[in-house]
C-alpha cells in the first residue's frame, strides 16, 4: 500500500477553488508549497498528483512542476496534450502503481495536489486499499477573509469535534513533528500576506 500526503490551502468552510482557479494570490503560502513538495534526498524525486482540471489551472509557464515527478489523472485521449515528461493515468490504482515500481529517479514522497473530486476519492480509501492511503494532510488553513465566492471545496475530513485532541481519526501534529517531517523550519502561528490574508501552517496525520 502507498501512503499519500494531501497538501491543500482550504477556508474554514473548506473552499479550494473559484471558477477553476484558486481564489487568492499567495506568493508566501506558494513558495512554502513549492518547497514541501520539492524536498526530497539526493537523487530521488517527489511525485505530485494531480486531476487534469487542477493541471489546467496552473500556469502554463509553471507546469510542468519544475523537480518533481507530474502526474495527471485524466481520461482523455484525443485533443489533449499534456506535454514531455508528465505521466498521463485513467485512474489513481494505475497512477499508484507506477510509481511503486518507477526508479530512476527513486520516487520519495507522493503529494495529492488536487483537486476537489481527486481529494474526496482518496481521503475514502480506506486502510485496507491496495490502491492508497492518505495518512497525512498538509493543510494551509485560511483563516481571513472568507472566500465567500469559493465554489470547489475539499471535504471536511476532520468532521465534527468527536473530543480533543483526536478528529475522526485525525490528530494534529506538534510544530516540531511538522518541521522534522518537512524537513525545514515551518513559520508558527498565523500568517499574513502583503494583501492582509491570515492563514496558518498545519499537519495532520493518522494511523496507517
Ligand atoms: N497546497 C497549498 N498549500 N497551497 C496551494 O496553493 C496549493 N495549490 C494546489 C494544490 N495544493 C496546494 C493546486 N494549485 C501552482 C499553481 C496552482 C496550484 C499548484 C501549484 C504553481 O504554479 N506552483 C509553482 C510555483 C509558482 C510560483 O512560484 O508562483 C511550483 O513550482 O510549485
Amino acid at each position: 500500500m502507498s501512503r499519500l500526503t494531501l497538501i491543500v490551502a482550504a477556508t474554514r468552510t473548506n473552499g479550494i477553488g473559484e471558477n477553476g482557479k484558486l481564489p487568492w494570490h499567495l506568493p508566501k503560502e506558494m513558495s512554502y508549497f513549492q518547497r514541501v513538495t520539492c524536498n526530497a534526498p539526493p537523487g530521488q524525486q517527489n511525485a505530485v498528483v494531480m486531476g487534469r482540471n487542477t493541471w489546467e489551472s496552473i500556469p502554463e509557464k509553471y507546469r510542468p512542476l519544475k523537480d518533481r515527478l507530474n502526474v495527471v489523472i485524466s481520461r482523455r485521449r484525443e485533443n489533449y496534450h499534456f506535454g514531455e515528461s508528465v505521466q498521463v493515468h485513467r485512474d489513481l490504482a494505475s497512477a499508484m502503481e507506477k510509481l511503486r515500481n518507477q526508479t530512476e529517479p527513486a520516487v520519495n514522497r507522493t503529494f495529492l495536489i488536487g483537486g476537489a473530486m481527486l481529494y474526496s476519492a482518496c481521503l475514502q480509501l480506506p486502510k485496507t486499499s491496495p490502491i492508497a492511503f492518505v495518512d497525512r494532510v498538509l493543510l494551509t488553513r485560511i483563516i481571513a477573509p472568507s472566500f465567500d465566492r469559493c465554489n470547489a471545496f475539499m471535504p471536511d475530513f476532520l468532521g465534527e469535534w468527536i473530543g480533543a485532541p483526536d478528529f475522526n481519526g485525525w490528530k494534529q501534529a506538534s510544530p516540531e513533528e511538522m518541521n522534522e517531517w518537512v524537513g525545514f523550519e515551518v513559520p508558527e502561528g498565523v500568517q499574513e500576506e502583503e494583501n492582509g490574508v491570515q492563514y496558518e501552517f498545519q499537519l495532520w496525520v493518522r494511523d496507517a
